[in-house]
């Protein structure tokens, strides 16, 4: 398991950053929790719990970088800096959304910010963020692109198929599972031969690390060094973050049907926030008023997000079809 030494390198505004970002995601989905509660959004499949991946990860990305992620995405948009009010528009379907109200929680894309799209297919953007990969070591960019996928992802053989291209062309791509130990109520030790997934990538001889993902400053240092190999040419990684979601696969689903209340009370009991808070004012880089005041402002870009949402229109009806079909000449 690969663990950060110490987070005096780093600086205090990404210190703060990976903080607020956790912050942020956290309030925005309890908020589309609430939304599905009161019907305006048919379903969510929350990310609570899951922050600290795609943080680590996405805080040594820029905007030119690639995100790629699956049907449980709003945490991976949120890192990679997509506008909140326009998500949350989205997920309401309102026409100021990132697709225009027609993608949905589970389609959000914002090409500005690099990230391309959350997908509803599970593995389906695996080939995709390889293909990336290729696009940006053809253009000789130093652009790198990642992809994240659940634990019942990585048992499809696009992901075999993917790395094994990454390996032998050297891709910029990261591949990161984040593994919380279910699909949907299917669990890890019954789906995964061997008990790894980081195992598998020494098959195709490109670092295979794993990570505590509950811990955002393990998940930065990883992530740093996957980001560097990328850039430099040296090729791929893949990383299994080990995580959990506190709340069931989609919707309603209630996880304790699958799971014991002991192994929640266990995972909710390192949440990633809790941690880095403690880490923050232990260490002296932060006091307790200052994270009380950035999670305010979090609170309160999340309830203007709604409010846009909200008070957004649909689109009209003219455009149904707009952006959907491709018409062809
Ligand atoms: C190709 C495909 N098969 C099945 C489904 C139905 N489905 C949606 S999510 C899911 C479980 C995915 O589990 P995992 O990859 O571990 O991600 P997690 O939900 O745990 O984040 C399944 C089977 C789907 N959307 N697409």
């Amino acid at each position: 398991m690969a663990t950060a030494t110490t987070s005096s390198a780093i600086t205090k505004d990404k210190l703060l950053w990976m903080y607020e970002t956790m912050v942020l995601i956290r309030k925005f989905e309890e908020q589309a929790r609430r939304e599905q509660d009161s019907g305006r959004l048919r379903g969510t499949h929350s990310a609570i719990g899951q922050e600290a991946v795609p943080t680590g990860i996405c805080a040594h990305l820029k905007d030119t970088d690639f995100v790629l992620g699956n049907h449980r995405s709003h945490h991976h948009c949120i890192a990679k800096g997509v506008d909140v009010n326009e998500m949350m528009a989205e997920l309401l379907g309102k026409v100021t959304g990132t697709n225009r109200g027609k993608g949905g929680t589970m389609h959000i894309a914002d090409i500005t910010k690099g990230m391309l799209g959350a997908n509803g297919v599970v593995g389906s953007n695996i080939p995709v963020a390889t293909g990336v990969g290729l696009s940006a070591k053809t253009r000789k960019t130093d652009q790198v692109s990642v992809v994240f996928f659940g634990d019942g992802a990585a048992q499809q053989g696009s992901l075999h198929e993917s790395i094994n291209l990454a390996a032998i062309w050297k891709l910029p791509v990261i591949y990161v599972c984040e593994n919380n130990r279910y699909a949907e109520s299917t669990p890890f030790e019954y789906s995964v031969a061997g008990g790894s997934i980081a195992n598998r990538a020494a098959g195709y001889g490109v670092p295979g690390v794993t990570v505590d993902g509950q811990n955002v400053l393990d998940m930065y240092e990883v992530g740093g060094e996957a980001v560097r190999r990328a850039r430099a040419g040296e090729g791929p990684t893949l990383i299994e973050a080990q995580t959990y979601r506190y709340f069931g696969h989609y919707g309603a689903d209630n996880p304790l049907g699958y799971r014991s209340k002991e192994e929640q009370d266990h995972y909710m009991s390192k949440d990633c926030i809790r941690q880095m808070r403690k880490h923050l004012t232990e260490s002296k880089f932060a006091t307790g008023a200052e994270l009380d005041a950035i999670d305010k402002d979090c609170h309160t870009r999340i309830e203007a997000a709604t409010k846009f949402g909200v008070d957004s229109p649909f689109p009209d009806l003219d455009e149904l079809t707009t952006d959907v079909y491709i018409k062809y000449p």
